[in-house]
């Protein structure tokens, strides 16, 4: 009787077991503090910190027509951009929640025009903080996947930050990540060990750790781009689209797949799992002559990502994380990706 009951309840242990073993974030993080000694007690925090606002912007975002944050706030950002309702809260849940927690010199947003310096009555610490708080909001209201995006970097000044402390070059950041608020809410984190994904356990509230080590595949048969532009981009851009376009006619020889979902998180997110590449680049309107997506909380952290995952981002000639940073609204073109494809449309560049 009681080998048939052990039976049974192995059955039931077996059947539920998760197919992966549970590693939370926090372990995570404890791990490769001891395997690699770049987590400080400080980071940690600032990343579980920062998580933790991203599950609180990621149930408003959920609420949708159900909350009270949908739709425009009529206004406008630094950028010349209409706010989002959800813009804004986010901005604020992300500077509520690291505003105290000591380990933060001060912050700078997409929706922010100067730097936040963490105020007088909290402990101030030794990084700074860059995000973009809602990434590809123009989807919110039509239900599209949208992302936050962040990026750490080191505090190196001794007095009071100031908006010159944050200009340092993306191969400085010391961890990046972002968060897609789609089907799963998932959390894609680098501190320049490997790239690894977590899923919100929505029942129990925690980051679960199910993609280890993420790869980009350095060859693809899919590419992103806005191509209602074509007839504002330069001529390498025109050059290496038109090949992909004629797919097996072309010098490629091989045919192409086009997606775009207009938020740079989901396009990142899905060539992290199944390579490709992503171009938003810079063509001949004003004022977007630089490209529209922004160096320090788009194109920086998502470039440290998509490196430390194999692949590689350039701005069409050079590394993005080698670019000097001239100010903290600074737009960038960006390719990045599958290395095989970003390094052909980048001599396109280089050659022209
Ligand atoms: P945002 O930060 O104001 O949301 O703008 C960035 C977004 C990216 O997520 C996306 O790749 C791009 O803008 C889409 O641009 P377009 O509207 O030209 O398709
Ligand atoms: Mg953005």
């Amino acid at each position: 009787m009681s080998a048939l009951l052990n039976s049974i309840f192995g059955f039931i242990m077996e059947a539920t077991r998760p197919t992966f073993p549970s590693i939370t974030l926090t372990q995570h993080l404890i791990e490769e503090q001891k395997k690699h000694n770049n987590t400080t007690a400080d980071l940690r925090l600032l990343i579980e910190v920062t998580s933790r606002a991203c599950k609180l912007i990621s149930y408003h975002v959920r609420k949708g027509a159900l909350g009270e944050a949908c739709g425009s706030a009529n206004s406008e950002n630094i950028q010349g951009e209409i706010q989002k309702k959800l813009d804004i809260l986010s901005n604020n849940i992300l500077l509520e929640a690291n505003a105290w927690g000591g380990s933060l010199s001060a912050m700078a947003s997409e929706e922010m025009e100067g730097i936040y310096l963490i105020p007088d009555c909290f402990p101030r610490g030794n990084y700074l903080l860059l995000f973009d708080p809602l990434d590809g909001s123009s989807n919110i209201d039509v239900n599209v996947s949208i992302g936050t995006i962040f990026s750490v970097l080191r505090c190196l000044d001794d007095h009071t930050p100031t908006e010159q402390s944050f200009l340092q070059r993306g191969s400085y950041q010391v961890a990046a990540g972002y968060t897609i608020y789609g089907p799963q809410t998932s959390l894609v984190l680098t501190t320049g060990y490997g790239v690894h994904c977590f899923t919100l356990d929505q029942e129990i509230g925690s980051w679960i750790l199910t993609h280890r080590d993420m790869r980009i595949p350095c060859d693809t048969c899919e590419y992103a781009i806005n191509a209602s532009n074509q007839r504002h981009w330069h001529a390498p851009v025109q050059r290496y689209i038109n090949e992909l376009v004629d797919g097996i006619d072309s010098i490629r020889k091989k045919d192409f797949n086009m997606r775009w979902i207009a938020s740079m998180v989901s396009d990142v997110h899905r060539i992290l799992h199944r390579g490709g590449i992503f171009i938003y680049p810079a063509d001949n309107r004003t004022p977007n002559k630089h490209g529209k997506l922004r160096l320090m909380y788009e194109a920086n952290p998502m470039a440290f990502i998509i490196e430390q995952a194999g692949g590689a981002a350039t701005n069409g000639k050079k590394r993005i994380l080698d670019i000097h940073p001239k100010s903290l609204h600074e737009r960038v073109a960006v390719f990045l990706g599958s290395k095989n494809e970003v390094d052909r449309v980048t001599r396109y560049h280089l050659e022209d």
